[in-house]
C-alpha cells in the first residue's frame, strides 16, 4: 500500500525576490507557514529552491561545473552558506506558526555523481517522519564523487525522495499557473497545459523554453526532466501557482487548484 508522503518544493521564485540577490519575500513565506499550519498534512517533506540565495552565489564561482580551481572552494562553501541562511528562515516562520519543521542539510546526506544523485542515506528522513517532524530540505551544494562538487537541485531531490520513500505525490509551488505551451513571463497569451501523461511528455518538453531567470538548474525544462522518473514510478505531480493565495492549502488539502498535473 502506498504511504500518503507528500513532497511540497516551494520555488525560489516564491520565497525569494529573484532579482534582489538575499532578499526574501518575508510576506509569501509568512503566508505559506500559514497555508501548511492550517492544512495540517503529515507526513510532509517541504523542499525549497535557491531563488535569489542559492543561485547567484553558484554563478559567480561556476559551483555547477565541478571543481576546475581552487578559488571556487570559498564559493562552495559561501553558496551552502546562502542556502542555509535562507533554510534557517523559513524554518523560523514555520516554528512561529506551530509547524514542528526540522531542518536537513542535503550535503550532509547526500553526494551526487556527475550532478545526479549518487548516496543518499534515507534512514534520516524516514525517522524523523515517523516523529511527527517535518524535515525541510533545500536545492544545496554538495560533494560529487566525480567532479568535486555539485549544484543539486531541490527539484531532483523532490523526485529522488519522492521513489525512494513511495511518496504518494509532489506538489510544485512556482510563480506561474503551471506548465505553458510557451513562457508566460513573455508572452501574456500563453496557454496552462492542465494534464500532462507520460505519453505526451517529449512534445510538451519540446514547447518549453529554458527559464528566463538566473537559475543554474534548468527553470521549467528542468522540472519536467527531473519529474519524468518519479511519474513513471507511480508518483502524481501538481505544479501550481503558490504565489496565489490558498493554491498551497487547497493543493495539500486535495482539493481542485488550478495548474497541472502530471500522471503516469
Ligand atoms: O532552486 C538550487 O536549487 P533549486 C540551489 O531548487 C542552489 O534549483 C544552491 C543554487
Amino acid at each position: 500500500m502506498k504511504s500518503k508522503l507528500t513532497i511540497l518544493k516551494l520555488g525560489g521564485s516564491v520565497i525569494t525576490r529573484k532579482d534582489k540577490p538575499l532578499t526574501p519575500n518575508i510576506q509569501v513565506i509568512k503566508r505559506l507557514a500559514e497555508e501548511i499550519s492550517r492544512a495540517d498534512f503529515h507526513p510532509l517533506i517541504i523542499i525549497h529552491g535557491g531563488g535569489s540565495y542559492g543561485h547567484p552565489v553558484a554563478k559567480k564561482y561556476r559551483i555547477a561545473d565541478g571543481f576546475k580551481d581552487g578559488s571556487q572552494i570559498f564559493g562552495f562553501s559561501e553558496t551552502h552558506e546562502a542556502m542555509m541562511r535562507l533554510n534557517s528562515l523559513l524554518i523560523r516562520n514555520f516554528l512561529e506558526y506551530g509547524l514542528p519543521a526540522f531542518s536537513i542539510s542535503p550535503s550532509s546526506f547526500i553526494m551526487t555523481r556527475k550532478g545526479r544523485i549518487g548516496t543518499l542515506n534515507e534512514e534520516i528522513l524516514k525517522t524523523a517522519l515517523e516523529f511527527g517532524l517535518i524535515p525541510v530540505l533545500y536545492g544545496d551544494a554538495v560533494l560529487d564523487a566525480e567532479q568535486g562538487f555539485a549544484i543539486l537541485s531541490g527539484d531532483q531531490i523532490a523526485a529522488v525522495l519522492a521513489i525512494k520513500l513511495d511518496a504518494e505525490r509532489i506538489i510544485m509551488g512556482i510563480d506561474v499557473n503551471g506548465v505553458c505551451d510557451s513562457d508566460p513571463k513573455r508572452n501574456p497569451s500563453a496557454r496552462l497545459i492542465e494534464e500532462i501523461s507520460l505519453k505526451d511528455f517529449e512534445r510538451i518538453m519540446g514547447q518549453i523554453g529554458g527559464s528566463q531567470s538566473l537559475d543554474v538548474t534548468g527553470g521549467m525544462l528542468g522540472k519536467i526532466l527531473e519529474l519524468k522518473a518519479a511519474v513513471e514510478y507511480g508518483v502524481e505531480a501538481l505544479i501550481i501557482n503558490a504565489l496565489l493565495p490558498d493554491n498551497v492549502y487547497r493543493a495539500l488539502k486535495g482539493e481542485d487548484v488550478v495548474g497541472t498535473r502530471i500522471r503516469r
